[in-house]
């Protein structure tokens, strides 16, 4: 599989004792072999090797070896190959589905409704799929199955009067998600009744369902649903299954559509947020990408898992471990992603720079044990002490105190939230994103 055999090409790199011309030009060989079998576009594939290639004549940036560098960058290359990361829309209103049949529509339908349900939106289901009786079943179940409104009209064969129909229904909906019809082809018969389900509908988001097993198919399937009605997102089923999937991944990504969700299973669970980085870091085996992407040994070593972090008390040496290990994968991060939270995490934290943590860094080493584990006891006078131990002004230490109870509060609640089974589903988004918006004059140094 893809992931297996990047994860044996970048190994190589990794093991290396020296990385010669000659051990970059087999990694190259290797990564090519692994993704023409997994269907990526044969050029797409020469690009990459050429990226590759000229990156590892380029001198590394301070702090990292040769070898960390071109990991590192063949790495964040394959991610953005496979289409990078995009966040989903949080607030859809309306959604509207297309494909052809046997893609997943229905299937995803019902798996958006359970996702942004959980995410706190009152959602409901219409199923306008006339041709197929079937169908009407199929999405009533499942939005049975999942506790969400659902309106369809078995007699009525114009999927365009259902919509209407629905429309007035489901008026004190916050999203209404359209399940449309699909053929074995996009023919002028489909592109009229799309046309005309979107004239009715009138959609903020139209997104594509692929199945990840077309293979490099996806490219002028996507285009040819865009130029017909305008496409602005995509979703890939089964990605469990597929040893096609990275293809579809990198035709999606051609075109510039991006794979919100991919469907991992035949669950109404079985959904994810699409991140090519994360997708990477799992198929190729994620305690070894952690090692890869983790530019310094240290940080790695201090690094705790989501889990373990949470179990802990918070105090100013796990904030100082957070920060250093915030980076793209960073467990704070991945916490917050975890937990569907991502966006509430202000970005200003996960991305202080390296100069600030580096003076962070030295105030710390002037506090004493206790001082760190107990930050609260940190007064004026401590502060003068420290700033003079350390050498840094007193407002640096005010502002490292700062930024640790900012985060205290956001530990705080995702420790609250992971301890809830379903607690997504209660969360008032806006409120929640009040309280972690933290307003610098609230503190005061004791
Ligand atoms: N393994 C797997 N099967 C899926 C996934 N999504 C849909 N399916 C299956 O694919 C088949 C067709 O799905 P359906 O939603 O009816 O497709 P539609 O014709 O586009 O509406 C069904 O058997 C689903 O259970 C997925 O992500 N993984
Ligand atoms: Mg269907």
């Amino acid at each position: 599989m893809l992931g297996e055999k990047l994860r044996a090409a970048l190994e190589k790199l990794r093991t290396a004792p020296l990385i010669s011309d000659e051990t970059v030009e087999e990694a190259i060989r290797e990564i090519q072999r692994a993704l023409i079998a997994s269907d990526v576009d044969v050029n797409l594939v020469f690009n990459l090797s050429s990226e590759i290639r000229e990156l590892a004549k380029k001198k590394p940036p301070e702090g990292l070896t040769r070898k960390e560098f071109i990991i590192k960058k063949t790495y964040e290359l394959l991610a953005n190959l496979l289409g990078g990361a995009k966040q989903p829309p949080q607030k859809p209103k309306r959604i509207l589905l297309l494909g052809l049949f046997g893609q997943g529509k229905t299937t995803t339908a019902a798996k958006l409704a359970l996702w942004y349900k959980k995410r706190g939106l009152n959602v409901a289901l219409i199923c306008a799929d006339v041709h197929r009786p079937a169908s009407y079943e199929q999405l009533k179940q499942l939005a049975e199955q999942i506790d969400v409104t659902f309106y369809g009209d078995k007699e009525e064969k114009d999927a365009c009067k259902i919509v209407e129909k629905g429309l007035k229904e489901l008026k004190k909906k916050d999203l209404i998600i359209v399940d449309s019809a699909g053929r074995s082809a996009l023919d002028d018969k489909l592109i009229e009744e799309i046309k005309a389900i979107k004239k009715v509908f009138n959609p903020d988001q139209i997104w594509l369902v692929l199945s990840a097993d077309i293979g490099q198919l996806a490219r002028t399937q996507a285009k040819a649903f865009h130029d017909a009605v305008g496409v602005n997102g995509i979703i890939l089923t089964k990605m469990d299954g597929s040893a096609k999937g990275g293809g579809t991944l990198a035709a999606c990504a051609e075109t510039k559509a991006s794979v919100y969700f991919i469907g991992t299973g035949e669950k109404v669970s079985e959904l994810e947020q699409f991140d090519a980085f994360r997708y990477l870091s799992r198929i190729m085996g994620y305690g070894d990408l952690q090692a890869l992407i983790e530019k310094a040994k240290e940080i790695t070593e201090q690094e705790l898992s989501p889990e373990q972090m949470l179990s802990e008390e918070f105090n100013l040496k796990i904030f100082y471990k957070q920060l250093e290990a915030t980076k793209k994968l960073g467990p704070l991060s991945k916490v917050a992603e975890m937990l569907g939270l991502k966006a509430f995490v202000p970005k200003e934290e996960l991305e202080l720079t390296e100069e600030k943590l580096n003076t962070f860094k030295v105030i710390m080493d002037s506090m004493t044990e206790q001082e760190l584990l107990n930050p609260d006891i940190i007064d004026s006078s401590r502060i003068r002490r420290i700033a003079k131990g350390s050498g840094k002004p007193e407002a640096s230490v005010r502002e490292l105190l700062r930024h640790y109870r900012k985060m205290a509060k956001i530990y705080k609640k995702l420790q609250k939230l992971s301890k809830g089974k379903e607690f997504s589903q209660d969360i008032d988004i806006e409120k929640l994103l009040k309280k972690f918006t933290v307003k610098k004059k609230r503190f005061k140094i004791r």
